[in-house]
């Protein structure tokens, strides 16, 4: 069950359990014992266990400064959480009205509350073009947290976008570039980064 990822290939290795989660690995005992919510990511390093993506990252920040991916500044650092905490509030519970609907079969059910949260995504989407319009990463002049913890909400969009389900939303997302091309310019320069593959889902490949 274990698998090696890294983030990014800049800040070490870790320990990351993350293939067969999906096929109920993460409920073994095993896994539980480390997670009881038993999500990924989950980091264990000799005895040590920590969950929670940004709680992970922060500690590899701490633990390979370089480059440091919450800033160099207190204001870079205020941007950065700025970011994250916009995308953790807003984007992400706008995402998943639409994205759990089409991934459980849901579409028909719910489709009014669908159709407004289309609205609030197009504006949180609208920003974020506007923003990569004019600088290349989303909180400061160099890839940061905030890009690394905006990544999955919208490539997890675009996998809900492909779906069957999703064919009578008309969401406006595929292809990315054709409505927001910074979006999409941002979202090839992350998946251009050293260590990306690895950190693919291995089920999404399938
Ligand atoms: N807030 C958590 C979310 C973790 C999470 O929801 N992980 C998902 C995969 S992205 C998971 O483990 N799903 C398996 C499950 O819930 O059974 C974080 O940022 O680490």
């Amino acid at each position: 069950m274990a698998r090696h990822a890294d983030t990014g290939g800049e800040k070490g290795d870790l320990c990351v359990s993350s293939s067969g989660v999906f096929q109920g690995a993460n409920q073994d005992p095993e896994f539980l014992a480390l997670n009881p919510r038993g999500k990924v990511p989950t980091l264990k390093e000799d005895g040590f266990v920590l969950s929670e993506s940004l709680a992970i990252m922060a500690y590899l920040d701490r633990k390979f400064p370089e480059p440091p991916l919450f800033g160099r500044s207190d204001r870079e650092t205020g941007r950065i959480w700025n970011v994250i905490l916009d995308s953790t509030d807003y984007l992400e519970p706008i995402g998943q009205r639409i994205g759990a609907p089409i991934f459980m079969g849901r579409v028909a059910e719910e489709r009014d509350d669908i159709r407004a949260a289309q609205k609030e995504l197009v504006s949180e989407l609208q920003k974020m073009e506007q923003k990569l319009s004019r600088q290349q990463w989303l909180a400061t002049e160099s890839l940061s947290a905030a890009d690394i913890a905006v990544y999955p909400f919208i490539e997890v969009l675009l996998r809900a976008a492909g779906k069957e389900e999703a064919r009578s939303l008309d969401l406006g997302l595929l292809p990315l570039g054709e409505t927001y091309p910074a979006l999409a310019a941002w979202r090839d320069r992350i998946k251009a980064l050293p260590g990306y593959d690895k950190t693919y889902p291995p089920h999404w490949r399938q």
